[in-house]
């Protein structure tokens, strides 16, 4: 049995829970995962017995005696995880990657809401171009040029944003899913970042297994 524990929720649709998922499962970080449901009557209520917010990801690490397990808010989960893990390198190793890397990570946690109202990660819709509003447009274009900014200055090593896989990544990845969705033909660079972690067999796993949930898909514009 696992030290950790996940809970997520619907991965067709759960956006902030593929972030520390598709991390724990890209660096081979064992953990068991529990799925509350969302969007039912009773989500609230199920919710409330394992999230002291009320939402998901909630990561629990037994040995963590001083919050009762629980780690809570996507970007607190992966600092934890890079704490314990250092050898997994969640955060580039170079002081101004790094800088960069959190920027970027926290940029995302915080923001660009335009883009993700508008493009909801929904992994069972059709492709097809959906243009964002004009503040949308904005946002899709600054996260590109990031995406650019940190693939020019630290990404030699590999197709990731700093190279190898890190905490970065992992906070845009349904970011990229909404790009593949909804973006229609991408820049040829932003196209290489997108296709290199929606080829991640971490993300092929979330795809197959999101394809598989029994419950009905959210609407079209949802
Ligand atoms: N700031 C939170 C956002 C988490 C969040 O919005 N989670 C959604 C699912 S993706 C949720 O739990 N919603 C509750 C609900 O749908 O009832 C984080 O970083 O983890």
């Amino acid at each position: 049995m696992s030290e950790f524990t996940l809970y997520i929720g619907n991965k067709c649709f759960s956006s902030w829970s593929l972030r520390p998922w598709v991390a724990m499962r890209h660096l081979e970080i064992p953990f068991e995962e529990v799925l509350v449901r969302l969007r039912t009557p009773e989500t609230a209520a199920n919710l409330a017995n394992v999230s002291p917010t009320g939402q998901v990801p909630v990561l629990v690490h037994k040995p963590l005696n001083h919050t009762g397990g629980m780690v809570w808010e996507t970007l607190s989960i992966l600092e934890y995880l890079a704490d314990l893990f250092p050898e997994k390198k969640l955060w580039p190793a170079d002081i101004g990657a790094r800088a960069l890397a959190r920027s970027a990570a926290t940029e995302m946690h915080s923001g660009f809401r335009e883009v993700r109202y508008g493009w909801p990660m929904n992994l069972r819709r059709p492709k097809g171009h959906k243009p964002l509003d004009a503040e949308g447009e904005a946002q899709r274009a600054r996260i590109e040029a990031l995406w650019r900014e940190c693939r020019e200055k630290h990404g030699k090593g590999g197709p990731f944003l700093f190279g190898h896989f890190t905490a970065a990544d992992a906070m845009y990845a349904p970011v990229v899913t909404r790009f593949d969705t909804y973006g229609g033909d991408l820049a040829p660079d932003t196209r290489a970042y997108v296709d290199a972690i929606l080829a991640l067999p971490a993300m092929r796993q979330w795809y197959a297994e999101a394809a598989k949930e029994p419950w009905p898909e959210p609407g079209p514009d949802e």
